[in-house]
């Protein structure tokens, strides 16, 4: 059992009190939860915050993703999925194949579709604007989170519109929020190396902090288990919390653990599920401004995000149906899991599961958690 002698004793004393009083961790203490040797204590602080927050309840979603196109002109040297427009596998899907895609599902209780794909120069902001169009018409009463701040910054620049006009035109085509990709690690020395056609990390929480002035919301990643330092991803996580003490327009953090294969990074090693759970557990410590944590089960596993729940999550996602980033990189998990697999996965952890919409309404309780409801 961890005490408070135990922390004491092994240095994280002083953090162990911030955290119960709800006070603010610094750049040090970050380095100092990420470099502790006893990964379990780290754990246990992430998961007092956890459960003060959300006590046992864990969400997850119906959700299926789609990804309009694989051609992007910005060769990050971590993705396996991006083709240029000369490769013979190379697709941009048309309105009438997104809208297959939709109806193929039509009959699952899917409350959100998550549209991401490569940055593609062939693609006009037009095609995005009647792509959201297009679901809805299929699908009216869905919720459309699709784009990153990445696509918003390339249109911006090809067009010449500023980023607020974007925004506007994609929230008037009826995009719901912005998932939390291509923030990778706000590092000026990363970007340089892996992803210097991208936007920088500046162009990125510009972006962010834009869409949430407008009125939307949106999430935010972190790609680790490459090259990063320790110190990268604490001023990476410092970068988000400043961001959303601004707008509190972010909804849950994303660590994205880095799969090698077919990469041109594939001489590195996947991360070890340890990983996985510290930079869950430090998240949760550092982004006291973050309402969610999400443990994204498509790159640590089903196994891993159970843990992960004790750890500082307080999300899966969700059913996914069917994802193609991680899996052109390697990865081994299904591509989907159903709802019942979801609901097991969280029970089993001694988790209470509740399926939440984008935004984090709840959708529908399980029976028993809405029985124990009644009772008390
Ligand atoms: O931005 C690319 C990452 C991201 C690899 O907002 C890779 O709810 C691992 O952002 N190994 C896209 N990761 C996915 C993403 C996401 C996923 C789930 C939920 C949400 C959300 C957002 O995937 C990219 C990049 O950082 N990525 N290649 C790779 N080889």
């Amino acid at each position: 059992m961890i005490t408070s002698e135990y922390l004491e004793r092994s240095g994280l004393g002083g953090i162990s009190l911030k955290v119960e009083e709800g006070q603010r961790l610094s750049r040090e203490e970050g380095i100092l939860l990420y470099e502790h040797p006893d990964l379990n204590a780290v754990g246990y602080l992430a998961n007092r915050v956890r459960e003060r927050l959300h006590g046992d309840v864990t969400y997850y979603n119906i959700n299926q993703h789609i990804n309009p196109t694989n051609v992007c002109d910005k060769f990050c040297k971590f993705c396996a999925f991006y083709r240029t427009a000369k490769d013979a596998d190379a697709y941009a899907l048309s309105f009438e194949q997104i809208q297959a895609r939709v109806r193929e599902k039509i009959h699952e209780p899917i409350t959100e579709i998550h549209m991401v794909g490569g940055v593609n120069p062939e693609l006009p902001l037009e095609y995005y604007l009647d792509m959201i169009r297009a679901v809805h018409e299929v699908r009216p009463d869905v919720h459309v989170k699709a784009l990153t701040m990445v696509e918003v910054a390339d249109f911006a620049q090809r067009t010449g519109r500023s980023v607020e006009a974007i925004i506007r035109d994609l929230k008037d085509a009826g995009i719901g929020s912005f998932p939390g990709g291509g923030a990778e690690v706000m590092s000026a020395r990363l970007h340089r190396l892996l992803f210097p056609k991208k936007i920088d990390f500046h162009g990125w929480l510009d972006c962010a902090r834009t869409a949430h002035r407008v009125g939307l919301k949106s999430n935010a990643t972190m790609l680790y288990g490459h090259v990063e330092t320790t110190e990268e991803k604490v001023d990476h996580l410092i970068l988000l919390r400043e961001a959303q003490d601004e707008t509190f327009g972010f909804m849950t953090f994303i660590p994205l653990a880095f799969h090698p294969e077919n990469t041109k990074l594939d001489y590195l090693k996947k991360a070890t599920a340890m990983e996985d759970l510290r930079n869950i557990a430090v998240a949760r410590l550092m982004l006291d401004n973050f309402p969610h944590i999400k443990a994204f089960w498509i790159m640590i596993t089903p196994r891993v995000a159970q843990i992960a729940l004790s750890y500082g999550a307080d999300d899966i996602d969700g059913t996914v149906t069917t994802e193609e980033i991680v899996h052109a990189a390697g990865a081994e998990t299904s591509q989907n899991l159903s709802r019942r697999d979801l609901v097991t996965l969280i029970r089993e952890a001694g988790r209470e599961p509740v399926e939440r919409d984008t935004l984090y309404r709840p959708v529908r309780m399980q029976a028993a958690t809405t029985a124990a409801i009644h009772l008390t």
